[in-house]
């Protein structure tokens, strides 16, 4: 599949770092088109070129704002070589092969950087050229593309290497680049069209005004199809950081679908209550325990049905947002009662994969951390093995600490969250933490396990775990002082398990 190139055509704003390439492929005796500007470029370099007016049969015209724009020069980009009909046609209307297409696009963003008046910056909204990027990027099977002055260093590479040839998976790579540089350009005149989010104001189409973002001076929207994941059957709309919680929630929960009855509370999307039991109404009970105070103003979640009893509980707490996959018909009167409360139903559906934040001028993207800690996963590191119990609590405490902000330290007990220390900057303050709230709804710790985010670089989390009445510990393992750590819980008779899975949440 490699092919030559034989001819090209050149549209390029910026003129600099395109000699190497174009001498080069006037060795290798390439037919040039051009544009005004870059056809005065290769002249004065000595290279002979085909003005594009001469292919058109037409002026630049209007100003330079139709100038590629024709049959004749995009026929030849988007022909398809194996196609009997295209290259019948290509003779019959005398259409010129182009097998290359290099277009730096008007400066759009710059001119608007500058300061530029509007009429200046609507000039500078490139139409030819990245119509000549798209149509080369379309016919990648038989058409190169080069859309960025980035790109030059590597293609002359290329051609040189390659005597002139590409190979089609050159031309594809080349091709998915060709459609971020056109995707980001169109996403910047999005951006400058849209200005106080005229858009947004106007249109409900994908998008959803929220009064405001995290706090009231700042704007917020939510992007996507709230209503395929829920039913919302009463209160007020839900705030960003209700939108936040709630998928905090729904994330945390997906680890106990399949366990017994399962509750949580949720603040500032961290869990602060925790239980598994037999029924629901005992979950709730236990859950609410866990950290009573916070869980004022919080976000609830239950793995499943609400039944009045439970809903009579609830009642008595001032919370956000409910959720549940149904509720019993009078539970959900008694939970409406209150006129603000957010009420959800949520439908059995499954979640993107793919977790994406802003970062500086970018996106980062990443997998979600989808390895829920089992059983088979363990290994236990000291002599002391945890019993049956402390093995369930262990796995529970795990799952809460995925999904609970780094650093983080979860304490558990027979299916409870008894306390965590949450997004603390060291792990020893995190435990610290979580000691203090153990203490201060006066749980017992003798008995009870603890689960860490990530390893101990020390053995002081071990030693202060064990002082507090830890019995038993799951954790990654992987620090170079891991024995330190081991030789402690060996002398103290705590167990411990190393999972090999790191569970940071930021
Ligand atoms: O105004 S345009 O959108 N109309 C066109 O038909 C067209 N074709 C190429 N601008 C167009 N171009 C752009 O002209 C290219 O993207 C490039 O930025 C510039 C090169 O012009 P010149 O070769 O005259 O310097």
């Amino acid at each position: 599949t490699a092919k030559s190139i034989k001819s090209a055509l050149i549209s390029v704003f910026s003129k600099e770092g395109l000699e190497p390439i174009v001498k080069k492929l006037h060795e290798q005796n390439v037919t040039f088109y051009s544009t005004g500007g870059t056809e005065e470029f290769l002249k004065n370099l000595g290279i002979p070129v085909v003005p594009v007016e001469d292919v058109t049969s037409y002026p630049s015209i209007l100003g330079g704002r139709v100038k590629t724009l024709h049959p004749k020069v995009f026929g030849g980009i988007l022909n398809r070589q194996d196609h009997e009909g295209d290259v019948q046609q290509m003779e019959e209307y005398n259409i010129p092969q182009i097998d290359l297409v290099i277009v730096d696009l008007y400066p759009f963003e710059k001119t608007v950087a500058s300061g530029a008046s509007e009429a200046d910056i609507i000039e500078k909204i490139d139409i030819g050229g990245i119509s000549l990027i798209r149509a080369a990027a379309k016919n990648f099977k038989d058409t190169v593309i080069i859309s960025s002055v980035q790109q030059y260093a590597s293609f002359l590479e290329l051609i040189t290497n390659q005597n002139g040839a590409t190979t089609l998976e050159d031309r594809k790579l080349l091709a998915t680049k060709a459609f971020h540089v056109s995707s980001h350009y169109d996403s910047a005149i999005f951006n400058y069209f849209n200005t106080d989010e005229t858009y947004f104001k106007s249109s409900q189409e994908n998008g959803q005004i929220l009064r405001y973002g995290e706090n009231p001076h700042q704007k917020g929207y939510f992007f996507g199809d709230f209503d395929a994941i829920f039913k919302k059957t009463h209160g007020k709309e839900l705030s960003y950081n209700n939108l936040l919680d709630v998928d905090a929630a729904v994330n945390l929960m997906q680890e106990f679908k399949n366990d017994n009855p399962t509750f949580a509370i949720l603040k500032h999307n961290n869990a602060c209550g925790v239980a598994t039991r037999s029924t629901i109404k005992a979950a709730y009970l236990d859950a609410l325990a866990g950290d009573p105070t916070s869980a004022f103003g919080g976000v609830l979640i239950s793995n499943t049905n609400i039944d009045i009893e439970t809903a009579q509980e609830i009642n008595k707490l001032f919370c956000e947002v409910v959720i549940a996959p149904s509720y019993d018909a009078e539970a959900m009167v008694i939970l409406e009662e209150k006129k603000n409360r957010i009420i959800l139903v949520q439908n059995d559906v499954t979640l993107p994969e793919k977790q994406v934040r802003t970062c500086l001028n970018g996106l980062l993207i990443q997998d979600k951390d989808n390895i829920t800690d089992n059983k088979e996963h363990l290994k236990t590191v000291t002599i002391t093995a945890p019993s049956e119990q402390e093995v369930q609590d262990l796995l529970f405490a795990s799952k809460i600490c995925k999904h609970t902000k780094s650093n983080t330290i979860v304490f558990a007990k027979n299916g409870q969250l008894v306390a965590s220390g949450t997004g603390q900057t060291s792990r020893v303050d995190a435990l610290k933490h979580a000691i203090e709230k153990a203490h201060l709804f006066n749980f017992d710790l003798n008995g009870a396990v603890m689960a860490s985010d990530a390893f101990f670089p020390f053995p002081d989390c071990v030693e202060i775990a064990h002082l507090a009445g830890i019995t038993a510990v799951i954790q990654p393992g992987g620090s170079i002082k891991d024995e330190q750590s081991i030789k402690y819980c060996n002398e103290n008779k705590v167990a411990m398990v190393f999972t090999g899975t790191r569970h940071f949440k930021h």
